[in-house]
């Protein structure tokens, strides 16, 4: 066997679109439609400095199907400066670019191979010497859905001593968070003899297994804020009796944040916007060439809950730093380093000893009790959900609505529920009641 080192990346989606994030100024909003090519830069000067053989992409290069002609100039071009430099690529496409999708006609590249919808071998050859390194299977998806199990089709000759790569876009074991495409087990791959499994279409990176590894490198680039923190690729080098060894790279110019901060002892609005500004720029400092996008998880409980229940001051401080962070952009002329709040998202609550209420006969004791068993029995859980939003079905947008929001977002909506109904039921509505009393 002879040593060798290859780059492992998917899901480039190059071109997406980051919709659904209102509010941005025009500049921000091209800086992030950018960050998808940026990365893609990124990758290529990688290859290119870590002298790689041969990079392999595992599907979903484009975001559409309808791939912008910029998203495919664009990837040509990458394509390009890496045969320059003699690194040759291998490429399947997936669910979000499959092989029937419209394409511009371009000639086929000597160093590019794209698996076809059919499953096939081919070797890789190191570069400075051409010696084979590698046996690398692949398969492309000649439509959008793909529900059968292709990983079956990779079986490794066992007369064949070259280390063997896979490329499959895939569901492995069903990940609910993803649609179930080319659905396999960690058994099916165990067991093909392979011995490096490059996955696409899960965007969270992670390592299934070692020796064989089942790997998915994540994507390049964040695209929303479920898709947080670092996002690359990795860079896997094989010694010379077949033992991979990686190490992640991140490419990412824009990268997403969920931050978690509990209002507890938090006394008024400035001491709140303080710890805010002071996590902001904890952030700046973990990642000062990038621009980052934080959505703020406002947990816990405390006095300060009154004050947001209606939303106003965490809009209002939205607002502020929304504004401060265009004006800073400006004045710099960069989005490196600039922080944006996405939103405040209110999951805290009032200051009350929840215990104690649990334990109370009274209506709100009976519906914390109620609030506590649905949150343990999934079945009861769903079926509250379904009772509650039921009437909103009959109307076809609120269905239609409906229909994309998860199990975990529909719980959040019962505890929010459960706050608002100890905030309305606890005596705890800003010590209205309790003044009128006292002024009377
Ligand atoms: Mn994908």
């Amino acid at each position: 066997m002879v040593s060798f080192k290859f780059i492992h990346a998917a899901d480039l989606h190059l071109d997406s679109q980051f919709k659904g994030i209102s509010e941005l100024s025009e500049g921000i909003r091209s800086f992030l439609r950018e960050s998808t090519f940026a990365s893609l830069d990124r990758l290529v000067q990688l290859a290119i400095s870590e002298q790689v053989d041969f990079l392999v992409i595992s599907g979903d290069v484009y975001d559409a199907q309808d791939s912008s002609l910029q998203a495919q100039l664009r990837f040509h071009e990458a394509l390009d400066r890496l045969g320059g430099q003699g690194i040759r690529a291998y490429i399947i496409h997936g669910n979000h670019d499959p092989l029937d999708s419209p394409r511009m006609k371009s000639g086929k590249k000597e160093h590019v191979h794209v698996f076809g919808p059919e499953f096939e071998q081919v070797v890789a050859i190191r570069r400075q010497d051409k010696r084979p390194a590698a046996v690398i299977g692949g398969i492309s998806y000649p439509t959008s859905k793909v529900t059968e199990n292709t990983s079956l089709h990779f079986r490794r000759n066992r007369e064949e001593s070259l280390f063997h790569i896979a490329l499959l876009h895939a569901n492995v074991d069903g990940d609910p968070a993803h649609e179930t495409y080319s659905p396999c087990t960690r058994q099916d791959l165990i067991g093909s003899g392979y011995d490096y499994w490059a996955l696409g279409h899960i965007h969270k990176r992670q390592v299934l297994h070692e020796r064989p590894h089942i790997v998915y490198p994540g994507n390049i680039q964040g695209r929303s804020v479920r898709e947080t923190g670092k996002k690359g690729c990795y860079v896997v080098q094989v010694n010379d009796i077949g033992e991979p060894n990686m190490e992640f790279h991140e490419l990412d110019t824009v990268r997403w944040f969920q931050e978690t901060i509990p209002i507890d002892g938090v006394e008024d609005e400035e001491a709140f916007q303080l710890l805010v500004e002071d996590r902001m720029q904890y952030i700046r400092n973990e990642c000062p060439g990038k621009m980052s996008i934080v959505r703020f998880i406002l947990t816990g409980r405390g006095s300060l809950h009154e004050k947001l229940e209606d939303g106003r001051i965490a809009d209002e401080l939205l607002h502020e730093l929304q504004r401060r962070a265009v004006r800073s952009a400006v004045e710099t002329s960069g989005f490196e380093g600039l922080v944006w709040v996405e939103s405040f998202q209110v999951r805290s609550g009032p200051w009350v000893d929840r215990h104690a209420l649990l334990k109370e006969d009274s209506f709100l004791g009976e519906l914390l009790r109620f609030a506590q068993q649905t949150r343990e029995e999934g079945n009861s859980r769903s079926e509250l959900l379904r009772s509650a939003l039921n009437p909103l079905t009959s109307n076809r947008e609120l269905s239609r609505l409906l229909s994309g929001i998860d199990e975990e977002e529909k719980t959040l909506w019962l505890n929010r529920a459960e706050e608002m109904a100890i905030h309305l039921l606890s005596g705890h509505q800003e010590g209205k009641g309790d003044k009128e009393i006292d002024e009377a």
